[in-house]
């Protein structure tokens, strides 16, 4: 019945249903990104998160000096800061504003509410960070985490203001120079990125690890990072318990195994994080069942692959038993990880998604998965990096 295009379409339907689901349930994380009008707070914002963020969210006033922004599909809100720089008299009262809205007990009490981090920029090329901000870092770090961010950091240029904010000995958690976009100093000299990586990876040190998988899902800078987490996911598909609790079913009816797959695509799917784009997700899905007629996990699954599996063959009235389930859906989820892995940055760049090739390395990255779960013919194991091998059959 799931090889029939009906069927398939019902697949993608509760796999869309599945992902916003788990979407839905990451906590999201709430950075407060403050600064001066134009010291890069906009431009770092693109260069980190997915989906040009600082463009495509949705802004809503807080306060008149704090704008938050949020996207739906991105477990991640953004406070943004604006009109620091004010007259001196004004600042006082910005400044005032905004802690007083950041310190309130609703949030303080409320950890959906709570600010999680704050990254602090300062313009490396203004060579100077002005009596005023010190101030208002000291009380912004007395709140939260705190990591100062130096934007705009180009070549050695920025290293003089570097060493002078670590000489004031802040109470900062982290010194970090950025440069979120590629400078352009002449018609042939293009200073590249730097600093993201530090900044996603000393972010990840200083919040809750309760919010560090929708930090991992929000941002673009490391996919190898998305990769490991939905690596370790796959693990908890192979349970003993998943191998115990599932009745032995004839190969001819494998596909009944495909929505509990699905599901696991979808919760993989959700640690890597994808832009809420329904042709898109259905494209991805539909390349990992199948479509009309070549459901790759109904019968692909249900006929030559199996042969790789031990104990079970191609003969008739072979079964399926929950070992080799877990087995099948183990190496589905490593190979579906590998090859979304490779696919990340062209779907951040909205590049055209090729079902055709994604479909292909699919298949070879579940064959080679399936051989690197079961012993070779010597009988000694194939090299696998995997702690937990699922039961075999
Ligand atoms: N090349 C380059 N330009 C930057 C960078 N950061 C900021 N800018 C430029 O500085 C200007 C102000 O940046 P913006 O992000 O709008 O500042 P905001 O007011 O703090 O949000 C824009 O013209 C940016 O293109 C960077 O890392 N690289
Ligand atoms: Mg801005």
């Amino acid at each position: 019945m799931v090889n029939s295009p009906d069927a398939n379409f019902d697949l993608i339907r509760y796999f869309l249903d599945q992902y916003q689901k788990e979407v839905k349930e990451l906590k999201k994380i709430n950075i407060l990104i403050a600064g001066k009008t134009g010291v890069g707070k906009s431009t770092l914002i693109n260069a980190v998160f997915r989906e040009n963020l600082a463009q495509t969210g949705v802004g809503v006033p807080v306060t008149q000096n704090l704008n938050k922004i949020s996207k739906e599909g991105i477990p991640l809100v953004i406070y943004d800061t604006k009109g620091l720089e004010l007259s001196q008299e004004s600042q006082e009262e910005v400044r005032r504003a905004i802690l007083e809205e950041i310190s309130k007990p609703e949030r303080k009490n409320n950890p959906d509410e709570l600010m999680h981090i704050c990254w602090y920029c300062v313009n490396a090329l203004s060579n100077r960070i002005e009596p005023y901000e010190i101030e208002w870092i000291r009380d912004l770090a007395g709140q939260m985490p705190l990591v100062l961010v130096l934007t705009q950091s180009l070549g050695d240029q920025y290293r003089e203001l570097f060493y002078a904010i670590e000489d004031l000995n802040l109470p900062i958690s982290a010194l970090v120079p950025v440069l979120a976009k590629p400078y352009k100093l002449s018609q042939d000299l293009v200073l590249d990125q730097r600093g993201l990586q530090e900044l996603v990876d000393r972010t990840l040190e200083l919040v809750p690890e309760a919010l560090q998988t929708s930090f991992i899902n929000a941002q673009k800078v490391d996919n190898k990072r998305k990769l490991h987490r939905a690596n370790k996911a796959v693990l908890g598909y192979t349970s003993s318990a998943f191998a115990a609790g599932f009745t032995p079913v004839p190969v001819a009816d494998a596909a009944i195994l495909v929505p509990m797959q699905v599901a696991m695509i979808a919760h993989l799917t959700s640690i890597f994080g994808l832009p809420l784009d329904k042709a898109l997700l259905s494209s991805i899905i539909s390349a990992v069942i199948g479509t009309g007629g070549a459901t790759f996990l109904g019968r692909t699954i249900s006929s030559s692959l199996l042969k790789l599996i031990p104990g079970l063959g191609s003969t008739a009235g072979g079964a399926i038993t929950g070992a080799t389930a877990a087995t099948i859906t183990c190496a589905l989820g490593y190979a579906y990880n590998k090859v979304l892995y490779t696919y990340m940055d062209k779907i951040y760049r909205h590049d055209h998604f090729d079902k055709e090739t994604f479909m292909t390395l699919l298949k070879e990255a579940f064959k080679a998965e399936l051989k690197k779960q079961t012993p070779n013919p010597q009988g000694s194991e194939s090299a696998s990096d995997k702690p937990d091998k699922p039961p075999k059959a």
